[in-house]
């Protein structure tokens, strides 16, 4: 298939008969562990993957907007009536117009805007496609309209978008990772203060890889049980009385749970106290430059996703066990959970032995079968000309 930047302009060429005044690009992300810490205030670790969204675009006069994507041969219109208030544009244009909303709604002038969307990163594999298409659209319309919103206020804005305007409570990992991450690092983010420190990731000189298994299962009741993990994190630490479960330390987590009745927002407690750790050991590691140790805390967060968190589906934990069994020094389910992907970190050697183990694990249990790719940490959304 031709490059995604090459079919970005080419679509704005065809759609708009003249060539675009730039192109941006942000990526997909894996989430290397932390997961379901961000909107408990927490750290999580992130990195870009090499897939992903451009946005062509020009300028045009007037509070219009003009998007087209290739992934549905549709475009979308709108104009200041719909980005007055969240909500009045639907399907894959309210991300984009949910940028438009969020930056006058934090006063910026917003420029009117044609552009041409397209994608590399696959939809609903849980690698977040919406953020790499906000952050695409978002630096965009900052460069276009010279609007003084540095890289480090982007993402909240991004996430506002996808919060108030789309609908869906996400916390702010998504979009850090799209805009924000660096070739070749991790992006270690403290969700509360948004501080970053980019941690070197080189899994290459380290003779391992990254293997990534699009596990193909179908996203079952995923938002309403997101919402759900939410409100069970909120309904801890209330009765915590701490203002977000990040303030609870390991060294605090018996004395925490014990005052916890419920069986159920114990084990949630549980997940994201111990995985905030898990984040920090992780980085200690990786600093330490001893990155084939972190496998065992890769492991353990999914065992943590699966058992307390309840996040994890058959396939996942199949894919999980497969490549553990086929010698991957740790593996996780990444994301959101109730489908998507599972990371596993691997000799680069036996890269392919562990990616067939799993899908003959896949076969043996009559599941469709899963996709896998390897990949480096790649840098955060920029303009590409
Ligand atoms: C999804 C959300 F969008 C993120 O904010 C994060 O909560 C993640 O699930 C779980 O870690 O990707």
């Amino acid at each position: 298939m031709t490059d995604v930047a090459e079919r970005a302009a080419a679509g704005f060429r065809t759609r708009y008969g003249e060539s675009p005044a730039g192109r941006w690009a942000a990526p997909g992300r894996v989430n290397l562990i932390g997961e379901h810490t961000d909107y408990n205030d927490g750290f999580v670790l992130p990195f870009a993957l090499p897939l992903r969204t451009v946005a062509a675009a020009a300028g045009q006069d007037g509070a219009r907007w003009t998007v087209w994507s290739e992934l549905s041969d549709e475009t979308v219109t709108f104009g200041a009536d719909e980005v007055a208030e969240p909500g009045r544009v639907t399907g894959w244009g309210a991300y984009v117009a949910g940028v438009v909303w969020a930056l006058r709604d934090a006063g910026h002038d917003v420029p009117g805007a044609r552009l041409a969307i397209a994608s590399d990163v696959p939809l609903g594999a849980g690698l977040s496609s919406s953020a790499a298409l906000e952050a695409a659209v978002l630096t965009a319309l900052v460069d276009l309209g010279g609007l003084d919103l540095p890289a480090g206020r982007q993402p909240r804005l991004a996430q506002r978008a996808e919060n108030v305007y789309v609908g869906a409570p996400t916390g702010i990992m998504d979009q850090s990772a799209a805009i924000r991450c660096r070739d070749g690092h991790a992006l270690f983010l403290d969700c509360r203060t948004e501080e970053v420190e980019h941690i070197p990731f080189d899994l290459h000189a380290a003779g391992l890889a990254m293997l990534v298994v699009d596990s193909h299962a179908p996203h079952r009741h995923a938002d309403g049980e997101y919402a759900a993990r939410r409100r069970s994190c909120e309904a801890g630490a209330a009765r915590l009385g701490v203002p977000a479960l990040r303030d609870v330390g390991i060294d605090q987590l018996d004395t925490a749970l014990a005052r916890l009745d419920d069986p159920e927002t114990r084990r949630r407690v549980r997940h994201v106290v111990t995985e905030d750790q898990r984040v920090l050991d992780t980085v200690a590691l990786l600093r330490a430059g001893r990155v084939r140790e972190i496998g065992p805390l890769l492991t353990a967060s999914h065992v943590s996703m699966r058992d307390d968190f309840e996040i994890t589906v058959p396939e996942i934990d199949t894919a999980v066990e497969a490549a553990l069994a086929a010698g991957a020094l740790g593996a996780r389910m990444t994301g959101g959970g109730f489908g998507g992907c599972v990371l596993a970190l691997v000799e680069v050697h036996a890269a392919e032995a562990v990616a067939d183990a799993v899908t003959a694990a896949y076969a043996e249990k009559g599941f469709p079968a899963p996709g896998h790719v390897t990949v480096l940490p790649a840098g955060g959304a920029t303009r590409l000309d």
